[in-house]
């Protein structure tokens, strides 16, 4: 049996776009990978390369996606290890239509041997280590789709180009789908560019320096819009540790854990001067329990104080974290509902400019398959030559003695083609021709056929 797995990307959802009315069109490709650990990809034809899915698009709207550009299938044998769905969405402008067709013949052939070069990788890392090899491939796909297409432009498009006489298409983004084995039908969606950032993240420190990595993100989206964002301690009897936020209409929320007398008094000083030119200051706890004031300074490293209590102790920080801190939208600290010290951030809210959804479905079907054997006669059992062209429903492939398995069941076509063993212009020279050229045969459901194609030979030059 072999397996037919159908993609079909139904409907394109614009969620954002940034040009008061868009021209998407989409380059999806499925790529296999078989038992023997190659990477098949199978795309839509280059003449469907930029079939624009709904022109004048915005927010909010809903258009289906042609089957010419969103519909692609795959024979999938036996032991097949993987199948991944990747869909890039581009805008048309004024194309040029060649040059995207170039890209979009780079697009499948570069991504076919990134995911190739990256199998093992893709098949066993997780988490950010997976992150950062799609991160890889999707640069190298992307840059070997923009130099095919500026490869591909005239010098005359170059000039209009450089004149702003020619808008060329844009490339938004991509997404993709890694099913899980055994394929079975269901439903899939694929965001293209969606908008990032805005999410509260929680750091431990472990008080040593470098070792404040790998945030908890505890809260998804939003966290940036506070005007204000501490953490602290409320007045109930319990004491429980709280963070509290100010959203935009001046209400105080109250997240997570409460605590805390929090009663002001006369300060003492116990930092002077330059305190004011940091990113971010606040209290906190290390992982050790020990109170610390961290600080992040102008080239955006995470300073962690000790005070004493006594006026101007605070100085001589340990660098707790090593740049980058100053770029978060907040900074505090506080402590999980399991009572472990942590600093939280909010990292920036990016509204992506352009942002669609796509929707489809994956559909499986096994399909009864059959074989067939092919022989050659008239030649030396270890010769190894492909002379044999095999086609049927779906098949076209070159053979030598071989037993073709899965073939869909129907009529193929055994066509015997000439060849020459020996090098010419020597006695040992031979040409090669079938007795028959042409043969059919039927291959059926859970039954072998077979053919022998023979072969007669004569001197080169005869
Ligand atoms: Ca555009
Ligand atoms: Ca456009
Ligand atoms: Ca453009």
């Amino acid at each position: 049996m072999s397996v037919r797995a159908t993609v079909v990307l139904e409907t394109l959802r614009c969620i954002h776009e940034d040009e008061d009315g868009s021209e998407p069109y989409i380059w999806p490709a499925l790529l296999s990978v078989d038992a023997g650990a190659t990477v098949r990809v199978t795309a839509p034809a280059v003449g469907n390369a930029r079939v624009v899915i709904k022109s004048n698009m915005r927010a909010g709207d809903t258009a289906g996606i042609p089957s010419s550009a969103g519909s692609l299938a795959v024979d999938l044998e036996d032991g097949t290890r993987g199948l991944i769905l990747v869909t890039a969405l581009l805008e048309a402008d004024d194309g040029p239509e060649h040059a995207f067709r170039a890209g979009f013949q780079a697009f499948t052939s570069e991504l076919r041997a990134a995911i190739a070069d990256n199998l093992l990788g893709l098949s066993t890392a997780t988490g950010d280590e997976l992150a950062t090899i799609i991160a890889v491939i999707k640069k190298r796909v992307s840059d070997k789709v923009h130099s095919a297409v500026e490869d591909d432009l005239t010098t005359t498009e170059k000039i209009r180009i450089k004149a702003n006489l020619l808008n060329l298409d844009d490339t938004i983004d991509s997404d993709f789908q890694n099913f899980t084995l055994p394929l079975a039908s269901r439903p899939l969606t694929l965001r293209i560019a969606p908008d990032q950032g805005g999410q509260l993240l929680s750091y431990g420190d472990a008080g040593t320096p470098g070792n404040v990595s790998a945030p908890v993100v505890v809260g998804f989206g939003g966290w940036s819009d506070f005007k204000f964002l501490f953490a602290g301690r409320n007045a109930a009897a319990e004491n429980q540790d709280r963070i509290y936020a100010v959203d935009q209409n001046g209400q105080l929320l109250s997240y997570g854990d409460a605590g805390t007398p929090g009663n002001v008094s006369a300060p003492v000083v116990v930092g002077f001067g330059g305190w004011s030119a940091f990113k971010f200051l606040f209290a906190g706890r290390n992982a050790a329990g020990e109170d610390r004031i961290y600080a992040v300074d102008q080239s955006g490293q995470l300073l962690s104080y000790g005070d004493a209590g006594t006026p101007g102790n605070v100085s001589s920080p340990v660098v707790v974290g090593f740049g980058g801190w100053s770029d978060f939208e907040f900074l505090l600290a506080g402590r999980n509902a399991a009572g472990e010290n942590r600093i939280y951030a909010v990292d920036k809210f990016v509204q992506a400019p352009n942002d669609f959804e796509i929707q489809g479905t994956l559909q499986v079907q096994d399909r009864p398959t059959g074989s067939l054997k092919v022989t050659l006669g008239g030649v030396p059992s270890t010769l190894v030559v492909f002379p044999v062209r095999v086609t049927g429903p779906d098949f076209n492939r070159f053979v030598g003695n071989k037993t073709l398995t899965f073939l869909l069941p129907g009529t193929y076509t055994i066509t015997g083609t000439p060849f020459q063993t020996g090098k010419s212009g020597t006695p040992t020279c031979r040409a090669h021709s079938a007795t028959v050229v042409t043969q059919q045969r039927t291959v059926t459901a859970g039954e072998t056929a077979s053919v022998t194609v023979t072969y007669t030979s004569e001197p080169c030059d005869a």
